[in-house]
């Protein structure tokens, strides 16, 4: 029967990113009450998954960048030979639990995890293209939110969305109270944790929480990468 193990041989080379997804997370926590769209309390539970998976999980994480209901992880070297099945597994599980604990949920939730092998110079480019992703979904929640409360039926407001340019959904937006321009940092930008850079290359290296990073498509926004690459 072991031959039937037919994906155990599956292995990808490092580096790569692990992208980590909350399943259908818009139903899921529904029922928690969080701000919508964006809460501080739901953002600071993801980033402390995170830093717990850099602190217990045992893999070798070199930095993680995070936004809404979505973690990418980059290794530079991977555990378990660089198995798929274990490395996708035990990650989406790890952050199952995570979450479990930091909620302190009672029912279950899920992650689905995907694998992303990319050569070391493409780090800042997925990066950049994870990050753009970040601000057009906040674009886009703030606008549809915006058109819930002035009265749409989310079909309507979703269908509304569509036919929008960005500029559009700002002047909706900024019309009712909110500067697109001016929220905090973390809900436009996203969060990025890592590795401290010291000198000593100590086992117990400290944690940072990034919550006011600048655009990847900066020089700062390049550099901050490749420092972080390098600790
Ligand atoms: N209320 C609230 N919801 C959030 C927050 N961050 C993420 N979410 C939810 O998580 C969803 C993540 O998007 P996506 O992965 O595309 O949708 P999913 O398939 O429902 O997981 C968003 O649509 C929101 O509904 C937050 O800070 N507050
Ligand atoms: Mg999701």
């Amino acid at each position: 029967m072991k031959e039937r193990e037919i994906f155990s041989g599956l292995r990808v080379a490092p580096p790569i990113f692990v992208r980590v997804d909350g399943r259908g997370f818009k139903k899921a926590i529904q029922s928690l009450g969080f701000k919508k769209p964006y809460d501080r309390a739901f953002a600071s539970a993801m980033a402390d998954c995170t830093s717990m998976f850099f602190e217990k999980s045992g893999f070798n994480t070199v930095l993680a960048y995070l936004f809404s209901d979505e973690i990418n992880l980059f290794f530079t070297d991977t555990p378990f030979k660089g198995r798929v099945e274990k490395i996708d597994s035990i990650i989406a599980s790890f952050f199952s639990s995570a979450l479990t604990m930091q909620l302190e949920l009672i029912t279950p939730i899920s992650f689905d995890t995907r694998i992303v092998p990319l050569a070391a110079n493409d780090v800042i480019e997925y990066l950049r293209w994870r990050q753009s992703e970040a601000w057009n979904n906040y674009v886009v929640s703030y606008g549809y939110y915006t058109l819930l409360k002035q009265g749409l039926k989310p079909y309507n407001a979703a269908a509304r969305l569509k036919n929008m340019k960005q500029s559009e959904i700002h002047e909706l937006t900024f019309q009712n109270g909110v500067n697109l321009g001016k929220t905090p940092c973390w809900q436009r930008r996203g969060i990025m944790i890592y590795g401290e850079a010291s000198n000593n290359h100590a086992a117990n290296k400290k944690i940072i929480q990034n919550w006011n990073i600048p655009l990847f498509k900066t020089a700062e926004g390049r550099m901050l990468i490749d420092c972080t690459l390098r600790v």
